[in-house]
Formats: C-alpha cells, structure tokens, sequence
C-alpha cells in the first residue's frame, strides 16, 4: 500500500483485520467512518484535492456504499482503493456473512469493477502497480482478502476503549455518568425487565452475550446487518402492541443515527432503546467510536425529537429506569469496553425467526 502511494486510509473495523488496523496507524493518516457509505464522499473529495485515498473495511459494508460509489467516485472517474475483509468464504464462524461475501466477486463485475484477490503473499506483489494503475487513470480497484492471510499472525489489535476526552464546550461532561459496568454486566442488570418480553439484540459479543443471561424465544438475536437494530425494533412496535425492547450499540447507532428520527416521528408507545455506550466496536477488537470523543448519545437521541431519554450507568438505575418508561424511551448507558468470553449461539437464523413468530402471535 505504500508503495502504490495510499496516503488517505478510510477504516471501519472487521473482526479478522484488526491486527491491520492497529498497523496501519503507524503508515497512513487513517480516517475513522461511522458508515462505510460515508467514506465515499471522503474519498471522493480528498482524490478531488489530489489525494490518493483507500477503504479498508468489511464485505459486508461493500452492500452499504454501492449507491455512493458509483454514482460519485465511479461515474466521476475518482481513484479509490478499497482493501476489503473478505468474509464468508475462508473459515466463517458466522453464517450471515456467507450471502454477502459469496456474491462479492460477481457483484463486482456486474457493477464493472475491477478487483485483485489476495489468498497468499505472492498475490500481495499485485498490489501496488494495480494501486498505481488505478491512481494514475482515476479508476476503482477492489481488493479481496481473504482471511487466510492472517492465519497465524502475531500482529493483534489492541482494544483502546475510551481513548479520546469528550470535546469541551458541546455539551456537559458532568453530565454523563463514568462506566460503571461492562456490556454483559448491563445485560445482566436490565435482564429482570427483559424477561418474558420481545427483545432484539445488536449483532456480534452482544448477541452472544444476551443469550448466555438470558436466552429465550423472544430474543431476536441479529446475526449480521450492522446498524439495523432499531430499525427492526420500530418496524416491530409499530406492528404489534406488545413492548419491544432493543439493544443497542454505539457504533452500530452511528451507523445510521436517522432511524432515530424516524422512530420519535413515528412515536409507539412500546419502544425502548437501551444504548449500550462502550465507546468502542468492541465485537471487533474494541477500536474507539466516537461517543468516547464528541458525540452525546442521550443528546443525539434528543436533537432527533426523543421526548423520553434518560442515563443509567449503575445496575440498579439501569434496572430503575427500565421500570417505568414512557415510550419511545432512550437509555443511554455509559458501559466499560470489553467483551466476556462467549460461545457462538446455536441457533440459526430460521430458528430464530420462527420462535420470535412465535412468541409475537400468542
Ligand atoms: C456493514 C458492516 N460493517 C462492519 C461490520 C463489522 N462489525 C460487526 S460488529 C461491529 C461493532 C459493533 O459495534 P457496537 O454497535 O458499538 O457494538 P459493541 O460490539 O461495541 O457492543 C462491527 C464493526 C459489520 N458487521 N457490518
């Protein structure tokens, strides 16, 4: 990559590159998204001011920038790298990922892209004249790394947690409450008010966690689909009367903040986000987000139109809180990164719409 003369990385985090991540901080000014989509703006206008920009980030947020990038970089004959994760198709834990990282290749060539896949270290030769090809005629050129690459690397990430100061002057820093608890903990804390009731759970450590606290019919645990979590919490409130609870993450809020308008607009009476705020993508090796630096949950919450917020950080506030919302209701809960170690839930996705059906039509 240095040789092909990257000197703009945009990231967002994948499991399986973290060790890359942590790296790369040392090579390039490395831009962290909340979106892989926005990195096409940032890239189309860093490469309109002379620079040559690269993604690096997972298969699956390729399914999120498609719009973008042709309609901007491509149609606009930008330079762009993208160096992606290539999931489900190398030793997937994760059965969600295979859709997505099965139909890359082909997706690519439909869309008339072109791209380099990198299975070994003599593949790695490819990449920098293919970087200075596609820097030097203003084309796109995508990467595929396959996960074997890694296998028995040294190189870890290390998780930073929350290593940033919240920024002075936006808001109160007083206001918000120290961590007090890991996700688990917050999960085991809000699980007497979970109990029996439809709760749908953010992707990856959450998930897995939530099923080993508390594990019945009526956990919808998300297998994949970053960024979705309230989303199918609103399709589901305003579709049924009963309480819908989500459990929500830091980063995957960023990821798509609007539904949170949407949801005040809509405003059911049986929403209730519980906004587990480790400041972190701890299910991909806890690489800081922004809520750790400039950004107030509860706050954004509010400026989206939520009229009913609050802040828990010890467990019997959290449990407190939960007790007696108004709905929609927004709890921000300041949390410590870290992930315990779980196992992988046995259950797929058929199984776990089926019983969540279930539980819906009694
Ligand atoms: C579109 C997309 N981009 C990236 C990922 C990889 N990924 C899976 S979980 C995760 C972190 C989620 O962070 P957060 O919502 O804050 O939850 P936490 O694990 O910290 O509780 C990421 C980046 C993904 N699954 N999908």
């Amino acid at each position: 990559m240095r040789a092909g003369g990257v000197d703009l990385l945009c990231t967002l985090p994948c499991d399986r590159i973290k060790g890359l991540l942590t790296l790369s901080d040392s090579y390039f000014r490395r831009v962290p998204l909340t979106r892989e989509e926005e990195g096409m703006g940032i890239a189309a206008g860093a490469a309109l001011a002379g620079k040559r920009p690269a993604l690096m980030i997972q298969s699956s947020g390729v399914g999120n920038m498609i719009n973008a990038l042709m309609s901007l970089n491509f149609y606009y004959g930008l330079p762009l790298a993208v160096f992606v994760s290539w999931r489900g198709v190398y030793k997937e834990g994760i059965a969600a990922q295979v859709p997505m990282g099965r139909a890359l290749p082909g997706l690519l060539d439909a869309l008339g892209l072109d791209s380099t896949e990198l299975h070994t270290a003599e593949d790695m030769g490819k990449v920098a004249g293919e970087l200075n090809r596609a820097y030097a005629e203003g084309s796109i050129h995508f990467f595929l790394m396959s996960p074997v690459l890694w296998e028995g690397s040294e190189v870890m990430g290390e998780s930073s947690g929350r290593a940033c100061k919240v920024s002075a002057g936006a808001f109160d820093i007083a206001d918000i409450p120290a961590p007090a608890l890991d996700r688990y903990a917050v999960i085991e804390a809000a699980a007497p008010a979970l109990r029996g009731e439809a709760v749908v759970c953010n992707l990856g450590v959450p998930a897995k966690e939530l099923y080993e606290i508390i594990e019945q019919p009526s956990n919808f645990y998300m297998l994949g689909s970053m960024g979705m979590a309230t989303a199918i919490g609103l399709g589901l409130a305003i579709s049924t009367a009963k309480k819908i609870y989500v459990i929500e993450g830091d980063g995957s809020i960023l990821m798509n903040p609007g539904t949170l308008a949407t949801a005040a607009m809509l405003d059911p009476g049986n929403l209730f986000v519980i906004a587990v705020d480790n400041a972190s993508y701890g299910s991909t090796g806890g690489q800081p987000t922004l809520t750790g630096s400039c950004v107030e949950l509860e706050l954004l919450a509010r400026g989206m139109g939520f009229r009913h917020t609050g802040k828990a950080a010890a467990a019997e506030e959290i449990l407190d809180a939960l007790k007696k919302p108004e709905s929609p209701f927004f709890l921000h809960v300041p949390a410590r990164a870290g992930d315990r170690k779980v196992s992988q839930i046995p259950l797929d996705a058929e199984q776990i719409r089926d019983r969540f059906m279930k539980f819906l039509a009694s």
